[in-house]
This record gives structure tokens, sequence and C-alpha cells, in this order.
């Protein structure tokens, strides 16, 4: 989906355990301005609803799994992230939903904005008006 999509990073993994490194603009394609992590979601709770103006960001499993709804006004996909070195990118004017938290999940949030209540768009008749100026 344009906009949308996976990302896969390297994974030092061995006897001592596994690290994922992640560089800004060399295994991303924009600079990390914030980053924050989602935790401790009942499997019966879906977030987001929403979609963003302006913002790229990264979402990334670093433990347990979780669903991702994405949307455009043409189209519909779900993403299950349950890898640490598979990150979903998610550009402007998508559409997303979190869902299937398992207990143990932390879901790791890369973003290229510093928090913006003005860049959310979180009405979807509006979002839908947004979306189809670029879809
Ligand atoms: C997104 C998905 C994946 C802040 O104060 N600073 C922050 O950086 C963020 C992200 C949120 N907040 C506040 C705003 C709300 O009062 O934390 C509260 C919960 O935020 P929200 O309802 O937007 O959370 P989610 O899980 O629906 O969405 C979040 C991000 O907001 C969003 O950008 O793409 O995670």
């Amino acid at each position: 989906m344009y906009n949308c999509g996976v990302i896969k990073f390297k994974n030092i993994s061995g006897k001592y355990g596994s690290l994922v490194p992640i560089e800004s603009k060399r295994d991303i394609p924009f600079d990390i301005k914030r980053v924050y992590y989602i935790t401790d979601v009942s499997s019966e709770v879906t977030r987001g609803f929403h979609s963003h103006k302006r913002l790229h960001q990264i979402l990334i499993c670093a433990k347990g799994s979780v669903k991702i709804r994405v949307k455009n006004p043409n189209e519909e996909e779900v993403y299950e992230l349950n890898n640490n070195s598979k990150g979903l990118y998610i550009g402007p004017l998508i559409w997303r939903e979190m869902f299937d938290f398992t207990e143990d999940s932390v879901l790791l949030v890369l973003a290229s904005e510093y928090y913006d209540e003005d860049d959310y768009i979180r009405n979807y008749d509006f979002y839908l008006e947004e979306a189809k100026k670029l879809f």
C-alpha cells in the first residue's frame, strides 16, 4: 500500500541474545525526533482510530505480538507484528487501528516529529475527504 509497508532490520543474535540496531536515515527513511512505547494493553482493546497529516512512523513490536489494521480510502490490510526485527512504516494519511495485543506486548514507535495533536485526524469522514485527494 502506498505510504505503508514492512521494513526488515538487521538482527545480531547468538548465544548471548539478540540486538537489533536502527539508525536514522540509514535503516529508516527519516530522522527520529520522538520515541514512545505502548504496553499493558488488554487483548479486547483496540487503539488508534486516526491518521496523521504529516507524521512518518515505524511501529515495532519489541516483544509479544499485535495486529495493525491500515486503511486508505480504497484499500485495507492487516499486519501482524510479532518479530522485533520487522517494522511497519506508516506515512501520512494512512488510517491505523492497533488490536489483538498480547499481554506481554511492547509496541515501540519511532516518529519523525515531536508530539502535535494538530497533526491528528481523528474523524473518519474528514479523513476520507483528505485522503481521497492523495489516493
Ligand atoms: C499512532 C499510534 C501507533 C502524548 O502526550 N505524547 C505522545 O507522543 C503520544 C503518542 C501520545 N500522547 C498522549 C495523547 C493522548 O492523550 O497520549 C494519549 C494517548 O494517545 P493516543 O490516544 O493517540 O494513542 P494511540 O495508541 O491511539 O495512538 C498512538 C499515537 O498517538 C499515534 O500517533 O500512530 O500510537
